[in-house]
């Protein structure tokens, strides 16, 4: 099967239907326990839209890997952990001292609405509560999953990245060094590919796959991460704006290293297209079961938003 005969259309609109479902009741719980300030700040931050693309990528590895229905407690817990971690993430990147955005998901950021303090706290509480998630149960797969989270989205992973990100940015802005295409893919697979990576191999883990089949899973993230930020440094050269719901240009204006800036928009497509393909291969062994993983890796570059 060709990844444009799986439709996905139906399928991602599914499971974000069951997502949001999951998201919202939690964040309903959240009033009653949570400071009210922070409990609007919080919710606001994961329930405004996006791609949703990291829980996708987790359930459609667990079905790829054919998941059990018991089991799916598991895996529909991961997949939230993973977007409040990315909710977090987008909070705290936001932020002034950091990329100092104003617009996200075509609404005011969170810490322009309920102010810098508050959203470091929604931020933080979103981050704690993830964990909390993946916790909340006896399933053995959870202690594994736990670890994967923390090692994805921690100092080796996405906040390393960030940390990478901002050094860089502020050498590109003293006027340093152009740093080269492992550089800045150093930096993109820990701040975009390690929680996308981890997504792909926790709906593994969750399924109960063989170790072959979640070391295939993780390539497959981590080669889907890698296309997805290449698509993502393209849009903000040639995408549209409302679409984005952010606008277009931001890169270049804070002088981001990507990777238009550094091989031009050509090459920076065909390093992504190599990128999407090697996705798919890390999956043939999946065949028809792989159907939604390899739209999911076409859509992670293909996208226009
Ligand atoms: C602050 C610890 C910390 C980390 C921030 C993810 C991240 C690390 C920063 C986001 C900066 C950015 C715009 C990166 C480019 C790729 C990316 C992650 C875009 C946002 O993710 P999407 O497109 O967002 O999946 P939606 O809104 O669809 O959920």
């Amino acid at each position: 099967m060709k990844p444009t005969e799986f439709a996905l259309g139906p399928y991602l609109a599914e499971k974000r239907a069951s997502l949001d479902g999951h998201l919202t009741r939690i964040a309903a719980a959240w009033k009653d326990e949570v400071p009210e300030r922070l409990a609007e700040a919080m919710a606001y931050s994961v329930l405004g839209g996006g791609k949703r693309l990291r829980p996708l990528l987790c359930a459609a590895a667990f079905d790829g890997c054919q998941g059990a229905a018991a089991s799916a407690g598991v895996v529909d817990d991961f997949a939230l952990a993973l977007e409040m971690v990315h909710g977090y993430s987008l909070v705290h990147d936001d932020l002034p001292s950091m990329d100092d955005d104003d617009l996200r998901r075509g609404r005011p950021t969170c810490h322009k609405v309920y102010g810098e303090a508050t959203a470091i706290l929604a931020g933080d509480a979103l981050l704690t509560e993830a964990f909390g998630i993946v916790a909340r149960g006896s399933e053995p797969a959870r202690l594994r999953l736990v670890a994967l989270l923390a090692r994805a989205a921690g100092a080796a992973g996405m906040v390393g990245g960030q940390q990478l990100d901002l050094e860089m940015t502020g050498r590109l802005m003293g006027q340093g060094p152009l740093p080269d295409l492992v550089e800045v893919e150093a930096i993109h697979r820990r701040k975009t590919g390690a929680l996308l990576a981890a997504a792909a191999e926790g709906g593994a883990v969750a399924a109960g796959a063989t170790e072959e089949t979640i070391a295939a899973l993780r390539r497959y993230g981590q080669s889907v991460g890698l296309a997805f930020q290449i698509a993502d440094d393209i849009l903000d050269v040639e995408g549209d704006s409302q679409a984005m719901g952010k606008t277009r240009g931001g890169d270049e204006a804070k002088g981001k290293p990507t990777y238009p800036a550094l091989v031009g928009l050509e090459q920076a497509r065909a390093l992504g297209r190599k990128a999407r393909d090697r996705a798919l291969e890390a999956i043939e062994p999946l065949g028809d079961r792989g159907a939604a993983l390899r739209a999911l890796a076409c859509y992670a570059f293909d996208r226009s938003s």
